[in-house]
């Protein structure tokens, strides 16, 4: 915070930094697992930044809230049994309760800091919390995965980035929980980073995703407040004939027009299809 400023502080990415016009400081507290800085900008809404990094702003979190969710839902036949690990903003959960096949929604957030600042501050997400099929554990996503055999329809790591309580979440040993939690036709997504400044940990991520499941997808979106404006997620599956590149199922015209602000039918194919230098940096990393 400086003159009024917000800028990130990003070790993943020290050479560039977002910087929003602060309107006033809600909140800012050292929980046991990281700084926690909640304002309001004069643009962008309210905002939550953890260890420096903007997690969510109100004008534009919808982006990756509803791809992160309706990419891997959309691509399951009858998704019951959810699980994110993670997004404590709650913004996840308010997607994935659209669907009406879910019965249970479990959300393990490590920090409960994020989940109550959240439901002062950022009651648009929050709401998800408020449904009756959602269940809260506070905990280690890693550990909380250990003891969990084929449990889960659709798995969603909305989770920080590899540096910090996160780091865990991006290592092979979680894909391989993820992977024996999974129900037979299940499937997972990750917070999968951005191509234009972290091809390879994407490009080491889906190596062994592909070790682990017969079908792993990388896909992106726009969102102006993540770093260089976008943020990809690795998807995969269990079930080798599924074709996540398509939705299996859709909402209509209407249906989409009320429920969604950013994913409909045709935006889940195109956010598949990756610019060359993506395809050409991630074939040149994967043989190294
Ligand atoms: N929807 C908001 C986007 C996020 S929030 C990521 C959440 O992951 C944070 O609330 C953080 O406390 C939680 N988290 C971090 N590590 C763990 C862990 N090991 N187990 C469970 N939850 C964890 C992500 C924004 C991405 C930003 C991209 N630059």
């Amino acid at each position: 915070i400086q003159d009024g400023w917000f800028r990130e502080k990003p070790l993943l990415w020290p050479g560039q930094a977002l910087g929003l016009k602060i309107k006033e400081v809600l909140h800012h507290e050292v929980s046991k697992y990281q700084d926690v800085l909640i304002f309001e900008s004069t643009d962008y809404g309210t905002v939550l930044a953890l260890d420096g990094v903007i997690q969510c702003t109100e004008r534009d979190e919808f982006s990756y809230q509803e791809m992160i969710t309706h990419l891997p839902m959309m691509s399951h036949p009858n998704p019951k049994n959810v699980l994110v690990i993670g997004g404590g903003d709650g913004g996840v959960l308010r997607e994935i309760v659209k669907h009406e096949s879910v019965e249970e929604v479990t959300l393990c957030e490590i920090d409960e800091t994020v989940i109550n600042l959240s439901k002062k501050y950022l009651p648009k997400m929050s709401v998800g919390f408020n449904h009756p099929k959602v269940k809260v554990n506070i905990g280690d996503g890693f550990e909380y995965l250990k003891d969990k055999s084929s449990q889960f329809d659709v798995i969603i790591t909305d989770s920080s980035d590899p540096v910090g309580p996160a780091e865990p979440l991006f290592q092979v040993k979680f894909f391989e929980l993820m992977k024996k939690a999974l129900r037979p036709g299940g499937i997972i997504t990750t917070q999968g980073e951005c191509q234009w400044l972290h091809l390879h940990i994407i490009a080491e991520v889906q190596a062994y995703c592909r070790s682990l499941f017969p079908i792993v997808e990388y896909a992106y979106t726009t969102i102006p407040t993540y770093p260089s404006g976008q943020i990809g997620f690795i998807l995969c599956s269990n079930n080798p004939s599924y074709n996540l590149k398509k939705p299996l199922r859709k909402w209509t015209e209407e249906e989409e027009t009320k429920l969604l602000k950013y994913y409909n039918s045709k935006i889940h194919e195109t956010a598949f299809i990756l610019p060359q230098f993506t395809i050409n940096g991630l074939k040149e990393l994967e043989r190294e």
